[in-house]
């Protein structure tokens, strides 16, 4: 039997070194996704109910292929290198964004291999295409499904990004890796500790609660009552992994805002939709688009009763998709006062 131990050096050569590999067939948890699905848990991320067929059968995305090596690299640990250094970003997204460089590697790896087996063929994705990621890492081996629904490795935690090759070898390892089992136990502080209870037990996220879809995903305004819950959050939302024991070796380490986040906020309400996307090309705050940004920021003055930004939040008020938003902070900032003069004797 061919003897495919080199390709450690290989993966190696591109900073690859957490990797593992599955036979490619229908993912373990096909029906809790659809379960999930049913309950319209995925807001309005309609894509991920038109993916069915194709997570369902991933030979729709590669013809004949029969394994996929899974990649996971970490993010905990990068420095915040975005403009913006005091508002609240979640730790994945405070660098450039994964779906440019960690899909490169994973394209220059399949080049790599193309030139090694020219006979079969090679597709890498991260976040890219319908693939159940965190299934297929789970079959590969790469760590257990958490109550936080996130993936997580003994060693590394939670912190770290999914990416894999789909390809038309038949990886000739005589086993296939085991599922890593379930190290959470009786553990519930992710659930416990979601600010919104988007956590429900038996390993469910509801989208709809949570502050990563609404800061992240939603084109929408997230509805009232949520809006207190989300804190001086501005983009995404780290605390049900920060909470996490099997995090707490890179937790202390991960950058918190810096300072003061008014002058941060006021560039961006202040800054044309253009400006802001200019400013924030290749990383992922650019998913929310200048609007989605300027929601977010609504919703940070309005907790953090950053009164100094008042007549900057008054401007939206007649704002088509924004103004009712920009009124709940503007009441925001108003109970504040009235809170404040009342106190003062
Ligand atoms: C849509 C999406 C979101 C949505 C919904 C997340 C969710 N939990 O459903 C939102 C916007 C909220 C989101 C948030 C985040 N996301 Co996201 N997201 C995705 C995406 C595109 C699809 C996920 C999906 O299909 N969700 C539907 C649910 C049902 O599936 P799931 O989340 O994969 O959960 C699986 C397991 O929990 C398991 N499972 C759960 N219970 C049970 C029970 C049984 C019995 C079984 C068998 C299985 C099982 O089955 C599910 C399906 O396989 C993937 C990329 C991809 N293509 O897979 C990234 C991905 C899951 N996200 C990722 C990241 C990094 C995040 C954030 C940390 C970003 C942030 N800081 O804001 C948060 C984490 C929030 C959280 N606790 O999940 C990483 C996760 C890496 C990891 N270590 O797990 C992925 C894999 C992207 C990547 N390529 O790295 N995300």
């Amino acid at each position: 039997m061919e003897s495919f131990d080199f390709l450690k050096s290989v993966f190696a050569n591109h900073n690859l070194s957490h990797w593992s590999w599955t036979p490619l067939q229908k993912p373990l948890s096909m029906d809790f996704y659809k379960a999930w699905i049913d309950k319209s848990y995925h807001g309005d991320m309609a894509y991920l109910k038109n993916h069915i067929p194709q997570k369902e059968t991933p030979q729709t995305l590669l013809p004949k292929a029969k394994s996929a090596f899974v990649f996971t690299m970490d993010y905990g640990l990068k420095k915040n290198t975005l403009p913006v250094k005091n508002l609240n970003i979640a730790a994945y997204a405070q660098d450039v964004d994964y779906h440019l460089w960690f899909k490169d590697i994973i394209n220059k790896l399949c080049a790599d291999l193309k030139s090694l087996y020219p006979q079969n063929e090679f597709i890498g994705f991260t976040d890219s295409s319908p693939v159940l990621e965190r299934d297929l890492a789970y079959q590969a081996g790469l760590g257990w499904f958490g109550k936080n629904t996130c993936l997580i490795d003994r060693k590394r935690g939670s912190l770290f990004f999914i990416g894999e090759i789909y390809s038309t070898l038949a990886y000739p390892q005589a086993k296939s890796p085991t599922p890593v089992p379930d190290h959470c136990g009786t553990c519930d502080r992710c659930i416990v500790a979601c600010p919104t209870g988007a956590i429900e037990p038996q390993r469910v996220l509801n989208a709809t609660k949570c502050i990563s879809y609404w800061t992240i995903e939603s084109k929408k305004v997230p509805p009232i009552e949520l809006r207190e819950q989300f804190s001086d959050l501005f983009f995404g939302c780290d605390i049900c992994q920060t909470v996490c024991p099997w995090n707490i070796k890179v937790r202390d380490l991960m950058s918190p805002p810096a300072e003061d986040p008014t002058e941060d906020l006021r560039m961006i309400l202040t800054s044309s939709n253009k400006t802001l996307l200019r400013l924030f090309a290749g990383t992922p705050l650019s998913r929310a688009g200048g609007r989605g940004l300027k929601r977010n920021a609504l919703i940070v003055i309005g907790n953090k009763k950053i009164h100094a930004l008042k007549n900057v939040v008054s401007a939206f008020l007649h704002d088509p998709e924004l103004g009712e938003l920009a009124q709940w902070t503007m009441d925001k900032l108003s109970d504040s006062c009235k809170i404040e003069n009342k106190s003062t004797p």
